[in-house]
């Protein structure tokens, strides 16, 4: 239940906010009251704020995060919708990944990494998150980024609330395929 709640929530607060009669600020944010009453008549009619605190606090990648004042919600990152986070801009790890599904990687080499239809390409902190973000789409391979370069090059970076960084798009030079033959 929870899972699947977690899930729409999603899809409404990062993609399809207009089509369940939710409307979200510059900033993503949305009043909970609103949700939840969009929630329920979406055909979830037990959906209440008790329901909405435990999605949030035992979601697996802390999707949501709940303002200061606990009156509103908003996706921690993944928008299509355009919405401005107003994330600082924050130097990030010399090296950071991109998991993404073999089948992609002649268009990668060939573009870099590009937003697709979200705001920012995804990056991950660690491997093992990143081979999760790949496998979601075929057989996984983890691609390196020269973070610390593409950051002297003036190329910004951001880190969400839950820790994913984002940045606009990774132009190829600054990609390691190295465990591209590891994967084959
Ligand atoms: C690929 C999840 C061909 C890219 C995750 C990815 C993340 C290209 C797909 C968040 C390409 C886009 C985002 C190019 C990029 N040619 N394919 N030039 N450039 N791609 O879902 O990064 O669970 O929009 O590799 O954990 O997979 O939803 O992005 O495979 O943080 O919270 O195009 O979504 O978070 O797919 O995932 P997506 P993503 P949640």
């Amino acid at each position: 239940m929870s899972k699947e709640i977690s899930k729409f929530l999603s899809l409404i607060l990062r993609h399809e906010p207009a089509k369940f009669g939710v409307e979200l600020d510059s900033g993503g944010w949305t009043p909970i009251d609103v949700l939840i009453a969009r929630v329920k008549v979406a055909g979830h009619p037990n959906f209440d704020r008790t329901m909405l605190d435990e999605v949030v606090a035992t979601n697996n990648k802390k999707r949501f995060t709940i303002s200061d004042d606990g009156l509103r919600i908003r996706a921690a990152q993944g928008h299509s919708v355009e919405v401005d986070l107003g994330l600082a801009p924050t130097k990030p790890p010399a090296v950071l990944y991109h998991g993404t599904a073999i089948a992609n990687i002649g268009s990668i080499r060939d573009k870099g990494l590009l937003p697709g239809k979200r705001q920012h390409v995804h990056l991950s902190f660690d491997q093992y998150t990143a081979i999760n973000v790949g496998a979601r789409y075929g057989k996984p391979i983890v691609l390196s980024v020269n973070a610390a370069r593409m950051f002297e090059d003036g190329i910004q970076f951001f880190r969400t609330e839950n820790g994913v960084w984002l940045t606009g798009r990774v132009p190829v030079e600054y990609l390691g395929f190295d465990q591209e033959r590891e994967a084959s």
